[in-house]
Formats: C-alpha cells, sequence, structure tokens
C-alpha cells in the first residue's frame, strides 16, 4: 500500500527527512496550499507569495525529479481549506493509511495533524534533521540548567561541529567579537545591496492570487524580489557571501534612513522554508574567513547568529512549549498602538521600521529588537499582541524562531529564563546606531517635557514601575544606582511623562 508522504511549505527542500523515506513508483507527495496557514493570522502578503511561489517551484522540481506529487492549489474546487483536511482527503482518495511528515516547526500545525491519530490514519513522524541540534540533544544540553545562557550553547556547538577553531581553542582566541561589531554608521549609501530575483511566470500567478484573495492582509505586495528557488537562494547566498559579509560584523547593530537592509544577509527568508541549510551557509562563511576575504569578526558575528542564536531559538520554544507561549512576567496589558499598522507616528526611528517592514516584510534585527521591540517592552504591551504582530509582518516569521524571541528576547516575558536581563534602553542607544533622531519630532538629548525622546522617559519610568521584578538582578545594579540618586522631581516628572505617553498611544 502506498505512503502519503506530506511536505509542508516550510519544507521545501530535496534532502528533507521525510523525503529520505519515499519510494518514487509508489508513494505519493502531497503539497497542499490552504486557506488555514495564510489567515490563521493575517500574514504579510508578501510572506503568503513567497511560500505559495516557492511550493509551487518545489513541486515542479519533485515532478522533473520522478516523484508522484499531488498539488493541491488554493483556488482548487475540491480544496477543503486546511491541512489535516486535505491530508485526510487525498489519503482517503489514494487509499494510504500511513502518513509520514517530517517534523513541524511550529507546535500548533504539530497538534492539528496529530489529531489525525483519531481517525483511521497512522502517522509517522520523522526528526527534520535540517537543524544542526535535535530536539533531544537540546533538551539533555537544557536539562537542569535554571537560567540556559546562548553563549555556552554556542560555544558547545562551536566545539561540537569544530567550526572557527583551533584546536581546543576559538579561533583569534576569543569566542565572541560582539564589541567590535557597533560601529556607529557612517552617513551615505551602502555601495552592495542584496540580489533581487524578477518574478517569473508561476511567481506572478501567485502575485494575482494573493492580491485576489489576501487585499485587506497587512503590507505591500509588490514589488517581489524574493528568491523562490533553490537556485536563486543559492545566488543570493554567493552574492552576500563575497560582497557583504565582509561588513557584516562592523554595521550588525547600525540603521540607516533608507538603507533597510545595511550589511545584513536576508537569508532567513530562504533558510526557514528550506531553500538552504544552516550547515551550507556556515561553511561558506567560515571559508571566506580562511581565505582571507573577511575578518574573523565579520565571520564569527555572522556564524554566531546561525548556529548560535537560530539553534537556540529553536530549541528553547520545543522545550518551553505549549505554555511559554503565555508568559507575562510583568503583567502588561496595553494594547498594542494603531501605529504599527501604518507607521503614522512622529517618533522618526517607529515610522522608519514600521514603513520598511510595510514595504519588504522585513526589518533588521536590532530594528526588531532595539526599536520596535523595546518599545513594546517600554510601554508594556500586551505578550499575545506583540506576539501577533510579529508573526504577521515579517517575511521569515514562524512560530519557532518569531516567539522566543518576542518572549524571551524583546519583553523579557519568561522572567529572565532565555536572556539574563531586559534589551531596555532609552533613546541614546538608537541615536548612537542611527541617524534616525537627526529629523525625528522629538529631541534625543531632552530627558522630559513636551519635546524629549518618549524612550528616555519611558526607560526610567520601566525600571522604577518594575523595581520589585528586577532590582535583584545584578546585570542591573548601576542603572538601578543611578535611579536610586534620582531627586523626587525628576523621577515624578519622569513618571507623569511616561503616564500621558502611554495614555496617548
Ligand atoms: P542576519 O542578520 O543576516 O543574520 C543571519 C541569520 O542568523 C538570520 O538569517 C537568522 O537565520 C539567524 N538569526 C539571527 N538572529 C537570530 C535570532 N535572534 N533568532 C533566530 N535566528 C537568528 N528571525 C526569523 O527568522 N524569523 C522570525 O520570525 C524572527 N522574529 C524575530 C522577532 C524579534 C522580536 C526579534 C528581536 C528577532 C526576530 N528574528 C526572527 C531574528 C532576526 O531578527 C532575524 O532572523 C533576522 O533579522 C533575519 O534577517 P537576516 O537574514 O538578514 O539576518
Ligand atoms: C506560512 C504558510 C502559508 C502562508 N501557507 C502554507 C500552505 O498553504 N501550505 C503549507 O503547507 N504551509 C504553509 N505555510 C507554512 C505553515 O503555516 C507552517 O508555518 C509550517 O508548516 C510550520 O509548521
Ligand atoms: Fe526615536 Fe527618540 Fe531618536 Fe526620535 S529622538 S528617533 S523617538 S530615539
Amino acid at each position: 500500500m502506498p505512503s502519503l508522504i506530506l511536505i509542508l511549505g516550510d519544507q521545501l527542500n530535496r534532502n528533507i527527512s521525510s523525503l529520505k523515506k519515499a519510494n518514487k513508483h509508489e508513494d505519493f507527495i502531497l503539497m497542499c496550499e490552504v486557506s488555514a496557514e495564510a489567515t490563521y493570522v493575517k500574514h504579510h502578503k508578501k510572506k503568503i507569495a513567497l511560500v505559495l511561489s516557492a511550493m509551487r517551484h518545489f513541486s515542479q522540481e519533485l515532478t522533473d525529479a520522478g516523484y508522484k506529487v499531488i498539488y493541491i492549489k488554493l483556488d482548487d474546487k475540491s480544496n477543503t481549506g486546511s491541512l489535516e483536511s486535505e491530508v485526510q482527503r487525498i489519503a482517503k482518495a489514494k487509499k494510504c493509511s500511513w502518513v509520514i511528515i517530517t517534523h513541524p516547526g511550529e507546535y500548533r500545525v504539530y497538534e492539528n495533524l496529530d489529531s489525525l491519530k483519531n481517525s483511521n490514519l497512522e502517522i509517522q513522524w520523522i526528526e527534520d534533521d535540517r537543524f544542526m541540534c535535535s530536539r533531544n540533544e537540546f533538551a539533555d544540553w537544557v536539562k537542569e540548567k535554571k537560567q540556559p545562557r546562548m553563549e555556552n550553547f554556542y560555544r558547545y556547538m562551536r566545539q561540537k561541529h569544530n567550526i572557527l577553531m583551533r584546536g581546543k581553542q576559538p579561533e583569534g582566541k576569543k569566542w565572541n567579537f560582539d564589541k567590535d561589531n557597533r560601529k556607529t554608521p557612517k552617513n551615505g549609501e551602502i555601495p552592495s545591496k542584496p540580489r533581487k530575483f524578477k518574478p517569473d511566470a508561476i511567481t506572478n500567478e501567485i502575485l494575482s492570487l494573493v492580491e485576489k484573495n489576501f487585499s485587506d492582509h497587512f503590507g505591500d505586495l509588490e514589488p517581489f524580489e524574493i528568491a523562490v528557488t533553490r537556485k536563486q537562494a543559492l545566488i543570493a547566498l554567493n552574492h552576500f557571501i563575497n560582497e557583504r559579509l565582509v561588513n557584516f560584523g562592523d554595521y550588525q547593530d547600525a540603521m540607516l534612513e533608507n538603507e533597510p537592509f545595511m550589511y545584513h544577509s536576508l537569508l532567513s527568508f530562504y533558510l526557514n522554508i528550506g531553500l538552504l541549510v544552516p550547515n551550507e551557509i556556515i561553511v561558506k562563511a567560515q571559508q571566506a574567513y580562511e581565505n582571507g576575504h573577511v575578518a574573523i569578526n565579520a565571520a564569527e558575528g555572522f556564524i554566531r547568529q546561525i548556529l548560535g542564536w537560530r539553534e537556540y531559538i529553536r530549541g528553547i520554544y520545543w522545550h518551553k512549549m505549549p505554555n511559554y507561549s503565555n508568559s507575562n512576567f510583568f503583567n502588561a496589558k496595553k494594547q498594542l498602538p494603531e501605529f504599527f499598522w501604518n507607521g503614522d507616528t512622529k517618533l522618526n526611528c517607529l515610522s522608519q521600521c514600521i514603513n520598511e517592514t510595510k514595504n519588504n516584510a522585513y526589518a533588521h534585527h536590532i530594528q526588531r529588537l532595539m526599536v520596535l521591540g523595546n518599545f513594546c517592552l517600554l510601554t508594556g504591551i500586551q505578550p499575545k499582541q506583540v506576539n501577533e504582530w510579529y508573526l504577521i509582518v515579517y517575511a521569515d516569521a514562524f512560530e519557532w524562531v518569531e516567539l522566543p524571541n518576542v518572549v524571551g528576547m524583546i519583553l523579557f516575558a519568561d522572567g529572565g529564563y532565555l536572556a539574563s536581563k531586559p534589551y531596555a534602553s532609552g533613546g541614546a542607544y538608537i541615536n548612537k546606531m542611527s541617524n534616525y533622531c537627526k529629523t525625528c519630532h522629538y529631541k534625543v538629548s531632552e530627558k522630559t517635557g513636551e519635546k524629549a525622546c518618549p524612550f528616555n522617559y519611558l526607560y526610567w519610568n520601566f525600571l522604577d514601575k518594575h523595581r520589585e521584578k528586577l532590582s535583584s538582578n545584578q546585570r542591573l545594579t548601576m542603572v538601578y544606582s543611578t535611579l536610586n540618586k534620582m531627586g523626587h522631581e525628576r523621577l515624578s516628572d519622569i513618571r507623569s511623562d511616561a503616564k500621558s505617553f502611554i495614555r496617548s498611544i
């Protein structure tokens, strides 16, 4: 009897573990475009277009390679609209009682598909071996650690996979070159831009489909210039390694108006749906260092993001789900302001980052963390709404990576399980790392009053408000000592400015 092998929209790789089980002549490969996945949150139009176009290209590739592919299009008349119901329908039609699936990235999708056990289908789950640390290995590493830290996990991964190592010592005699990666941006253009791709006939068809079915979703659909095949993704990867990695380290934290991509790789789009795998990217970055093409701070900084942060975040997600999504350490209750959807705010840094997000379904890490995330933390926006926003607006957003970044990294909603202290800052940090403040309505040098940068008083107000929960944190000793030295009058101005600002949004 044939098996049915379900390939999900983020499993678009010829080496995906479920495909290795396929008997090409007998088994059916099922891929389905379903409205449930596009609308459980109203994803950015570019994200839907990316996933659906890449799915169609991948199914063509599998068909050309001789697999028996059943591809369900979004507007097929018989499409029942969800992954589970499509699996049931096709399994029945093809007389398959055995369904093979590589473990999904998201808990929600796993639960939905696992419920098929209650019908008369057998599900065989296979580990997703695109990750360099399996869920079991991570569980082993993390067990009994009260506060696991990324840096320790990263060192463990460097040693285990022998990446940027000289024997037992880290290359360059340091594990982490972050201190060299905080150059302030110079004004002017970033000479090398990320590689762009023209839509082909398949993508154009998808663009029309998305416009027709999801016109009320957030974001600009066009121009659509993202890679949708492995071949294109490899071109994007080589272009980044050859032309842009060299500056990645120095300007990793920098932000400039009208330069949404800086020297970032934009590879998360491709990594997260399977067009690229982490190991091949890391090998290329390491080679660029070994060939003398890039310095250690660029190679190490970049590799840490993928081998360290990405694997660590994924490990935490599966270790802490499902309860992790309910975390709310500060009991934050505020609604997400309307301007997160249209960028219509006088805070120039937010307006820049939101508009770029709307145009590109992309913002780089420091924009997500230190501008948008910092604002949500300081104003006490409820984690559920922040999570939903981040899941909607980025084309690389999948819950396994989005949720720990929001809950653990930006909101400290897990009480410090993932991060050792909240990533909170006043306007000075944004001013140091960007040119946003130069044209802002507010003055970054002013601490309180009508024209003062809201980040300034919001920062101190946040620390003041959460004294009980934060003041014993050793990493915050210095800031609490500064806060404790503030006079009554200053503190009362801070509290009152923060109160009226938060009320106003
Ligand atoms: P680069 O800066 O070029 O970094 C290279 C790669 O490292 C990325 O492609 C990514 O795969 C990985 N990486 C870097 N930082 C992280 C991180 N903190 N967690 C996991 N992987 C990381 N990343 C996503 O892929 N999807 C998300 O939904 C997502 N949501 C985020 C939400 C918040 C609040 C924050 C602070 C970060 C989020 N990130 C997310 C992490 C990071 O911002 C993006 O991976 C990065 O901006 C993608 O752009 P890039 O490919 O140009 O990355
Ligand atoms: C994000 C997405 C979208 C928009 N559409 C589909 C789809 O039609 N079919 C599909 O198989 N997957 C889609 N995905 C990806 C899933 O929502 C989900 O994020 C992954 O399967 C991770 O578990
Ligand atoms: Fe943002 Fe404050 Fe700078 Fe304005 S002054 S851009 S609000 S940090």
